[in-house]
């Protein structure tokens, strides 16, 4: 996809789903356009394709734990099919649509929507599973869903988890979604009181969250707890699982239990459902409480990383670049100052024993060919010193930042003239077009400001309106 596809899908999208992010895509494209010029992104490049635009929320789990469940409640209608055997067996994408029916499209269709963070997903299948990358259709599917709960995310459902019958290929997806999801719910089933028989999941999908830098992003759901009260030990499973997921090291804050009213077996005290739709109401309040923020803060996030990527080229990756573009002209003129003085002493010194300028004055001819081969000796040595000097650094560059490396190469080439190393009018416009850039994305995080933040300071205008019902 070239960048110009890049950005029409994406304001196709936004325009549907968070108007003022539009704008913000606007700035995106000088910022790009300056990185172009000045060589600090390749052409093919896009910054809009170094960060993801539509947080990720994904469902992870052991198998008929209630995922699809749990989504198609979220969404407030069916878009998943659920059941008791094991119903899930790829990855489905869940995004907005503007078709009335769900949309479903083979995981290969991924590849060209920007909405979806990961482009290279087959690369990765292959890279552990050889072959498999080009079936990326037998594990990833996308569903386009016209729901608002939706609008401005994305969600992944996921095939249940058996740790003892998994295929390479879904675990290599399963580690990535967990790294490029904002947001991770890892569901597991309180039909089994006993977590010990979950080990090697638990293992698997707790080892790898934990261990993960940001482990405050993994939310630890036990659902179907409408099942313990047949024999009315909620605590007591709650316990033992709180217990197993401690020891492996989990925040206790990010533990919740909870059930579905739908698919719920009904329970005949009429207390003790109380006490466990309390319990689960407040629980479930938190975890969709997490789900509605991650939009918000992505938004957030989106302008932030604008403005970083401008400051960090107007304030840091320029004077670096002219830093070695002055270096490079320097040396550039003192070897061709030494080289030239040296051909003109070599000259000199054929003067000297066999009377040069005689000679070449006696013949016109000789003379022509004489200056010519003086000229492009002279131009093959400052075309020789330019790039050997230029190599030397670019090497230097390129151990600690490639962009600047690469800018340093796109403006040292051979068409260049050395002068311009030396001037900065360039530099000090596009510096200065960066920094309205940066003056134009704080007014977009006002502007956010403005739509998110309801005068009463809650986050969301609807919940007030509903609290105040
Ligand atoms: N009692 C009870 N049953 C539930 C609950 N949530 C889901 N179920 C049932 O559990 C079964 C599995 O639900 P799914 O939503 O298909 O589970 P899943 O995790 O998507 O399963 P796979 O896709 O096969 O991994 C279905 O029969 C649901 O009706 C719940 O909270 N309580
Ligand atoms: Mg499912």
């Amino acid at each position: 996809m070239t960048p110009q596809e890049r950005y029409k899908k994406l304001k196709l999208h936004l325009s549907e789903e968070n108007p003022v992010l539009l704008d913000v895509i606007k700035r995106y494209e000088i910022l790009d356009k300056v990185a172009h010029n000045s060589g600090f992104l390749d052409p093919a490049d896009t910054y809009t394709a170094h960060i993801s635009w539509w947080p990720l929320i994904s469902i992870l789990g052991t198998f008929s734990s209630g995922k699809s469940t749990f989504i198609n409640q979220y969404l407030g209608m069916k878009v998943q099919s659920t059941g008791n055997q094991a119903v899930d067996d790829k990855f489905t994408v869940i995004c907005y649509g503007s078709n009335d029916e769900v949309t479903t499209l083979p995981g290969l269709a991924l590849d060209a929507d920007p909405r979806f963070p990961f482009y290279n997903i087959s690369e990765e299948v292959e890279k552990v599973d050889a072959g498999e990358g080009s079936r990326v259709n037998l594990y990833l599917q996308l569903k386009t869903v016209r729901s608002d709960a939706i609008k401005g995310k994305i969600l992944i459902d996921s095939p249940g988890f058996d740790a003892d019958s998994q295929r390479d290929a879904i675990l290599r997806i399963t580690s990535h979604i967990i790294d490029m999801s904002d947001l991770v719910l890892i569901f597991f089933d309180a039909r089994h009181p006993e977590p010990g028989a979950m080990r090697d999941t638990l293992e698997h999908l707790v080892g790898a969250a934990i261990s993960h830098r940001d482990a405050n992003k993994i939310l630890y759901i036990l659902n179907q707890i409408d099942t313990t009260a047949k024999e009315d030990n909620l605590e007591d499973v709650i316990g033992s699982w709180q217990r197993a997921l401690s020891q492996k090291g989990l925040v206790a804050g990010n533990f919740f239990a909870i059930y579905s009213d739908e698919a719920m077996v009904p329970i005949e005290d009429a207390a003790l459902e109380e006490r466990m739709k309390r319990k689960r109401d407040e629980d479930l309040r938190q975890i969709v409480d997490r789900m509605d923020k991650v939009g918000i803060e992505r938004a957030y996030r989106i302008t932030k990383a604008l403005e970083d990527f401008a400051r960090e080229i107007a304030d840091r990756k320029f004077p670096a670049l002219q830093e070695a573009l002055r270096k490079w002209s320097g040396r550039v003129m003192v070897a061709d100052f030494i080289l030239f003085a040296l051909l003109f002493a070599g000259l000199a010194a054929l003067q000297y024993q066999f009377g040069f300028v005689e000679t070449v004055a006696a013949s016109p001819i000789f003379a022509a060919l004489s200056g010519v081969v003086i000229v492009a000796v002279l131009l093959f040595l400052h075309f020789k010193v330019r790039n050997f000097v230029g190599r030397r650094i670019f090497r230097k560059l390129l151990a600690g930042d490639p962009a600047l490396a690469q800018a340093f190469a796109h403006n040292t080439r051979w068409y260049r003239p050395l002068i311009r190393a030396r001037m900065d009018g360039w530099i000090k416009r596009a510096q200065r077009e960066l920094e309205n850039v940066v003056a134009e994305s704080k007014k977009a995080i006002q502007r956010l400001n403005d739509q998110f933040v309801s005068p009463s300071g809650s986050l969301h205008s609807e919940e007030n309106h509903t609290a105040s019902k």
